[in-house]
């Protein structure tokens, strides 16, 4: 596991000089002048690095997939939504295998209703205080309340409500549909082993990954893009405006959902920091050693050749927040959150801004970082709250705002 104590630099003094790789210069040295050469040319070079480097390739043959509507109920809220349970079959090889998402959609809006899609860390039954949701009997990370043998209990419902804030979002004229991020892989390096890596691959459970394979990041964002697809037929939702969002390694996993998969219409990254929003060459906080260390299953194996090398990276994080545009992208840290690096999320959304910029979209209007609880921009948005690592109301209030406003 490597030297967890490694030390951390939480000082801006300290960060060393770096250049960034410049997202519009293509590898064969020739400069990206047009949205054509852009969407032709460079996004997809970028989208490589990022898969050879960073994430890994996604199992990417197309997928027997069959839904069931497991749970229906009108009158969830008090009334003000429509609650659904679905379930999702892949069947490969002849086996099964299936992920749950639940959907809260306002039944005031006029439909087919806008979404936030984002995978939640402890089960859909702890995103909201509501009995008719089932209670996810997946493998769970220890570390959370209720959590006993490493399964949920029912003291965990609605135990993570405060993070998802669904009253806000149905209000807003929204709705929301989460996965427990588990049902695609538990989050433990030997994980996989009952996750959909081992599923598709040839050798199941005695897989050997190659180094540019996916990790558990993959696996998490090609979960998302498969309830893209039961949107798609599903009438209620309209598709093509589903925001991504996660928080944290979610937040991560957001990013690179948003990134490959171009039916998202927005993206939201919440306090996503190392191998999400914030810059890896500023080695602020956590770090590629840190990270690649602690979570060794996350990443690609490629990508640990870059601990203590973020130089010689050839991509860095404002480049994958460049592969959301022209969508609406929405990055926001916590102040307290130095672990994440705050600054260097804010910096990714600003040097993301040239490839906006090819599109004549605006961005963040700001030359600096602003102060806290001062959210900044309109295409391009960032907001540092006061506070730790979270997602909280304030939170939701801004996406709310940002999603009015492009959606
Ligand atoms: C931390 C990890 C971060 C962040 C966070 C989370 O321990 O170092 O990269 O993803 O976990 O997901 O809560």
């Amino acid at each position: 596991m490597g030297d967890r104590l490694k030390e951390v630099n939480y000082s801006e003094e300290k960060v060393p000089g770096y250049i960034l790789p410049d997202p519009l210069l293509c590898n064969d040295g020739t400069r990206v002048a047009d949205v054509f050469s852009w969407k032709a040319k460079r996004r997809p070079e970028i989208l490589e690095l990022f898969r050879e480097h960073v994430y890994g390739h996604s199992f990417s043959l197309p997928v027997n997939t069959e839904f069931k509507i497991t749970s229906s109920d009108k009158n969830a809220l008090g009334g003000k939504a429509v609650r659904k349970e679905v379930s999702v079959y892949f069947s490969h090889r002849g086996g099964k295998y299936s992920m749950d998402i639940l959907i809260y959609l306002s039944s005031g809006a006029k439909k087919p209703v806008p979404v936030f899609l984002g995978l939640n860390f402890f089960g859909n039954h702890t995103v909201c205080n509501d009995a008719g949701i089932k209670i996810s009997c997946r493998w769970m990370r220890p570390d959370g309340k209720g959590i006993v043998n490493n399964r949920a209990t029912g003291e965990t419902r609605g135990i993570n409500a405060g993070r998802w804030q669904v009253d806000k979002i149905i209000d807003g004229g929204c709705g929301l549909a989460t996965i427990y991020y588990g049902d695609l892989e538990p989050d433990h390096p030997a994980g996989w082993r009952d996750g959909i890596r081992a599923f598709f691959h040839p050798q199941g459970k005695n897989a050997e990954f190659g180094p540019a394979d996916w990790g558990a990041i993959g696996a998490w964002a090609w979960g998302l893009s498969r309830a893209m697809d039961y949107f798609v037929q599903d009438g209620d939702i309209d598709a093509r405006r589903v925001i991504v969002m996660g928080h944290s390694r979610l937040g991560k996993t957001a990013l690179w959902a948003g990134a490959q998969d171009e039916r998202f219409a927005a993206a939201i990254s919440n306090n996503s920091g190392c191998g999400g929003a914030a810059l890896s060459r500023r080695r602020f906080g956590e770090t590629l050693y840190h990270i690649n260390n602690y979570f060794p299953h996350w990443f690609c194996e490629n990508y640990k050749k870059y601990n203590d090398r973020e130089d010689s990276l050839p991509v860095d994080q404002h480049e994958l927040i460049s592969l959301i545009a022209p969508r609406p992208l929405y990055a926001a840290s916590a102040e307290e959150d130095l672990w994440a690096d705050p600054r260097g999320e804010f910096l990714s959304a600003k040097h993301a801004e040239p490839v906006y910029a090819l599109f004549g979209k605006p961005g963040l209007g700001v030359a600096d970082m602003p102060p806290v609880n001062h959210p900044v921009g309109n295409f391009i948005c960032y907001h540092v709250r006061s506070g730790k690592h979270n997602a909280t109301s304030y939170d939701w209030e801004q996406y709310i705002n940002f999603a009015g406003r492009h959606l």
